[in-house]
């Protein structure tokens, strides 16, 4: 039995829930809650990940594995490899897949600067940006990336659609559909997935 120390609303972690369904494990994998913020870590794994972030996976066959991308990997070996292609469509995948979490870091930074900093010391300029390195990945996205979208499932692809439902469920206010037609139409049909019905945020 493998174990994932994760929670309800963490993107990172469902994007690895996303690809348990998705590679048939689900049944393998225990959901360990966790809960913290880099202000309070006393609910983190940090015996499984000193980092105090979380996803992190308790396995047998070795020391807990860290982060969602080393997890996703791992967990794709361990089903026979399906969600990592190979090369030359790897590295586009993997491009996609750290786009994604690129834009899962500056949307979670956003959320931390309302929920975390004091009102006095709060940096709107600063949010603006990261909002700007979101926007800019979505646009890019839409630009260059729907043909591999559209093409075989992969971790890029699991990814993209887990980014989308996180700034559906924290930053639906920004409105990211607006000017990304194609984007807007891929996300709505991938957030059908069963998968991803599967893993919805609560909270
Ligand atoms: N690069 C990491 C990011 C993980 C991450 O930022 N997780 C957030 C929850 S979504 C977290 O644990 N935050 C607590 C903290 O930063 O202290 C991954 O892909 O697993």
């Amino acid at each position: 039995m493998l174990r994932l120390h994760t929670s309800p609303t963490t993107p990172f972690g469902r994007k690895v829930m996303v690809m348990i369904h998705e590679t048939g494990q689900a049944r393998d994998v225990e959901a360990v809650q966790a809960a913290g913020t880099p202000l309070d870590a006393t609910k983190m794994p940090l015996a499984q990940n000193p980092l105090g972030k979380i996803p992190a996976l308790e396995r047998d066959d070795g020391p807990a594995l860290y982060d969602s991308r080393v997890i996703c990997r791992y967990l794709d070996e361990r089903a026979g490899g399906r969600l990592y292609p190979a090369p030359p469509r790897l590295w586009d995948t993997l491009t996609l897949e750290a786009t994604a979490d690129g834009i899962l870091d500056a949307a979670i930074l956003i959320v931390y600067e309302s929920r975390l900093r004091p009102e006095a010391i709060r940096f709107e300029t600063w949010v603006e940006g990261q909002w700007g390195k979101i926007a800019r990945a979505l646009d890019t996205i839409e630009a260059r990336w729907m043909a591999h979208l559209n093409g075989s499932l992969d971790m890029g692809q699991i990814g993209v659609g887990v980014a989308l439902g996180y700034l559906d469920f924290r930053h639906g206010a920004r409105n990211w559909r607006a000017g990304r037609p194609a984007l807007a139409a891929w996300g709505d049909a991938f957030a059908a997935r069963d998968s991803m019905k599967a893993t919805e945020p609560q909270g």
